[in-house]
């Protein structure tokens, strides 16, 4: 990957697959050239002893805007009716003069404009190029930029959550804050150590121990945060639930190969939830029982007014379910076939998404007289039997197969994640350490030798203090043209 940012770059920027416009995205100091006589702007029929004057307008503008025009191809591709957006100058995302020119989304014109902007003069872009720019331009910050990459790679609303947060500077603000008060208390202590024989006090003792507290304090609030981070944290988790007595709790203890959850008859029977962690086609993966949801209350809501010590615990213990299903990687939705089919899981199967694996348990026993052909029974995935074994392996494989899906979105998350706990731990000892030697009065100058180290370790995480690795490794994993 390189660094510098004095070539200008091309790609296309709309995805292969959209057909309503094609877009070819251009950065570098040579933009202009690289369009001049290429995009015109006004009519088409301009003749070419017309094409200057056509074409001047977009070049000598000041400000980013939109400009309807036409591209000028080789033979035998002609004129072509297209839009561009031109930043003239360093207010664009890459903060260079950029542009975007936007075609009929149609291959061969898309790729002949590609070619074109490249005989005049420009590159072509490598993965994340257009993003690494933003990054050295200080338009955005490693942690932002690696939540582009999120939101261009997010499949359920969680993880587009999670990747805007990000981008929003949930991490890098706070970072930035630290990272200023520990700048301003490092530059006081070092101008006290060249002033040591003066009785000059640039920083007093209870104030540089009040800004390394505080510092201390956010670092390990981040750290807190970054572990509860649920995509980045652990194996991904597989929560099985549906009604009381479905059996989640035998297809759990199958699945798991061992008697770990409480079976009987009695519905209700699992009360908290249970997890196990197991190896699902080489992959380790967090398996959790829950307890059953009683179509009585998601059915119709009530909650009466007198409760039963029953009924409480009851309803804690799907709260709790419910908090375990939103995190959840994957849902097995578990409908017992020999049973009547409720309007929950009516509903449920329904609305159920790729996060979603319904099954049909005790597949062993007939089905319901009323499930025959029901309504919803064609989001079953697959029948199984906790009892005679069948469907299970392939239960198995379903598993693997949708959490695999998710993997590099998982991936991309946790090692954003994994990168960032490492660079606030590093933070975290060496606040740790200012602060005692701070406190124990052992001379400035090693506390300020571990500012300095807290110093680079925050700004890792922002990128601010960059590794030429780290950078490859997450704009690597781009796609072009982003
Ligand atoms: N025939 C048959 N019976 C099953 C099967 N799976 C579970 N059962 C029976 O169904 C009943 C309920 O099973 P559990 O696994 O405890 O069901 P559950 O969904 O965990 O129930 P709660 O914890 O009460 O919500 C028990 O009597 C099981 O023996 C199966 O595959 N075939
Ligand atoms: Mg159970």
């Amino acid at each position: 990957m390189q660094l510098g940012a004095d070539d200008t770059i091309v790609a296309i920027a709309s995805p292969a697959s959209t057909l309503a416009r094609g877009i070819v995205r251009i950065s570098g100091p040579r933009v202009k050239d690289c369009l001049a006589g290429l995009f015109v702007t006004g009519a088409a029929e301009a003749d070419d002893s017309a094409e200057g004057d056509a074409d001047s307008a977009w070049r000598h503008t000041k400000v980013a805007r939109w400009w309807e025009g036409t591209v000028r191809l080789p033979p035998p591709l002609g004129d072509i009716p297209a839009g561009m957006i031109f930043w003239p100058d360093s207010r664009s995302y890459t903060r260079q003069p950029a542009a975007e020119l936007h075609l009929p989304g149609c291959s061969p014109l898309v790729d002949a404009c590609l070619e074109e902007v490249c005989r005049r003069g420009a590159r072509l872009a490598e993965r994340g190029e257009f993003t690494l720019r933003a990054f050295l331009a200080g338009r955005i910050d490693l942690t932002q930029a690696e939540a582009v990459l999120g939101v261009i790679e997010a499949a359920t609303e969680d993880e587009l959550e999670t990747a805007l947060r990000q981008l929003a500077g949930n991490l890098a603000e706070p970072v930035a804050e630290a990272r200023q008060s520990l700048i301003s208390a490092l530059a006081h202590l070092e101008a006290g150590l060249d002033f040591v024989d003066e009785d000059i006090e640039f920083i007093g003792h209870a104030e540089l121990l009040e800004t390394l507290s505080k510092c201390l304090e956010q670092v390990e609030h981040m750290l807190k945060q970054m572990e509860r981070r649920a995509h980045g944290d652990g194996p991904p988790t597989v929560v099985f639930y549906g009604h009381p007595n479905s059996g989640k709790s035998s297809l759990f203890n199958a699945i798991c190969g061992a008697q770990r959850a409480l079976v009987s008859r009695q519905p209700g029977t699992t009360r908290d939830y249970l997890e196990a962690e197991v190896t699902i086609a080489g992959a380790t993966v967090r398996l959790l029982d829950t307890a059953g949801l009683d179509p009585a209350s998601v059915a119709n809501g009530e909650e009466s007014d007198i409760q039963s010590p029953g009924t409480q615990i009851d309803q804690l213990s799907q709260q709790l379910g419910s908090g375990q299903l939103q995190r959840a990687a994957l849902r097995v939705l578990c409908v017992d076939r020999s049973r009547a089919c409720t309007a929950w899981e009516l509903a449920e199967l329904r609305q159920a998404d790729s996060r979603t694996l319904a099954v049909a348990t005790k597949s062993d026993l007939p089905a319901h007289a009323s499930r025959t052909g029901a309504a919803g029974d064609a989001a079953l995935a697959l029948g199984c039997s906790a009892v005679s074994g069948a469907g299970l392996e392939q239960l198995r494989t379903l598993i693997a197969d949708r959490l695999g899906a998710s993997g590099t979105r998982q991936e991309i998350v946790a090692s954003t994640a994994a990168r960032s706990r490492a660079s606030l731990a590093q933070a975290r000892d060496a606040l740790r350490g200012a602060l005692t030697a701070a406190e124990s009065q052992l001379g400035e100058e090693l506390v300020a030798t571990e500012l300095r180290v807290a110093l680079d370790a925050l700004g890792t995480v922002a990128g601010a203090v960059h590794h030429e690795e780290v950078l490859d490794h997450v704009f690597r994993q781009f796609c072009i043209g982003k």
